[in-house]
């Protein structure tokens, strides 16, 4: 059951993982005042399709890694929560068209969502890892962090910036597809910002490439390229199922083992070009 090859995988998360974000018609938001501050529109609808995107994870292994031309000759872009451009454009290049970020950060004082002009570019993304359950009254009154108190300062500040919600549903989709593809108990904790980000431009784009989640010969316990903390928990997961994440990613690479060990580059295709 669990020895898929990579083009079943595709196919499994191609049908079994919906890319939906939280619109003002969906309940409890539809009867909020504020549920108007949502798109109205899924965010497959307003964006893309892109030809090329690149995935941008955070880890040390990009530092030195010269990749910066690379990622920014992509259509477009997506980083994470708070990985920056500034000072380190040779190695993670400039351009960024979406940043996923979780609640955690939202909420966090040290990271001034609020008036940080990091997080000003391009078009916002956030999730919210609370426990399983893709109701999403259950899931309104358990958030793991105050994502909606969050979004709606947020909004209030940025009115016009693109801004969407990932629908907690898309999360445990995917945390199963990555279950149901090993063959032991994993954590039932939600898949990293990396794969979710992954899964959201592979239904974008027509081709993904994704930098340094693989890790290359650069490898390290340096857990952020823009950061000096080390930890090997950062690359091979400890709250997520990284290493599992990571194992299904390297199951459905079309790239080659030389890519992923010389620039740490994976190749994926975007769900509309391939068949099931
Ligand atoms: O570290 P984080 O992730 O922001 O990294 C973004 C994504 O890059 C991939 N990554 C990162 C470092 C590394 N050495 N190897 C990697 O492969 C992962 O796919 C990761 O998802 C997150 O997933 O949202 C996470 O967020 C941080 C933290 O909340 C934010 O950076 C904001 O400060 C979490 N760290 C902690 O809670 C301490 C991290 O566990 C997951």
């Amino acid at each position: 059951r669990y020895k898929l090859s990579g083009p079943e995988i595709l196919c499994e998360i191609k049908e079994k993982v919906q890319v939906t974000t939280l619109t003002p018609d969906m309940e409890p938001f539809s009867g909020f005042p504020w549920g108007s501050q949502l798109p109205p529109r899924q965010i497959t609808s307003d964006v893309g399709p892109f030809k090329t995107c690149a995935v941008v994870s955070s880890a040390g292994s990009l530092k030195n890694s010269g990749l910066g031309k690379e990622i920014d000759s992509h259509d477009a872009v997506i980083r994470f929560n708070a990985a920056p451009t500034a000072g380190f454009e040779t190695d993670v290049g400039s351009k960024t068209t979406v940043r996923l970020i979780n609640s955690q950060l939202m909420a966090s004082e040290d990271h001034h969502f609020l008036s940080s002009s990091l997080y000003s570019a391009g078009i916002l993304v956030s999730w919210d890892p609370s426990p399983y359950s893709s109701d999403l009254w259950e899931w309104f009154n358990k958030t793991d962090y105050p994502i909606f108190k969050q979004y709606q300062r947020y909004r209030r500040l940025h009115p016009q910036q693109p801004f969407y919600i990932v629908h907690p549903r898309m999360e445990w989709q995917l945390w199963q597809r990555i279950q149901d593809n090993m063959g032991e108990a994993i954590q039932k904790n939600p898949p990293s910002s990396g794969l979710l980000g992954t899964v959201l431009m592979m239904s974008l784009c027509e081709v993904v490439h994704v930098y340094e989640f693989l890790p290359s010969r650069r490898k390290t316990e340096l857990c952020h390229y823009y950061q000096r903390f080390s930890d090997a928990a950062c690359t091979l997961g400890a709250y997520h199922p990284l290493l599992y994440e990571k194992n299904l990613v390297k199951r459905m690479n079309q790239g080659s083992d030389r890519d992923i060990y010389t620039l740490g580059r994976v190749t994926l295709p975007g769900f509309a070009t391939f068949n099931c």
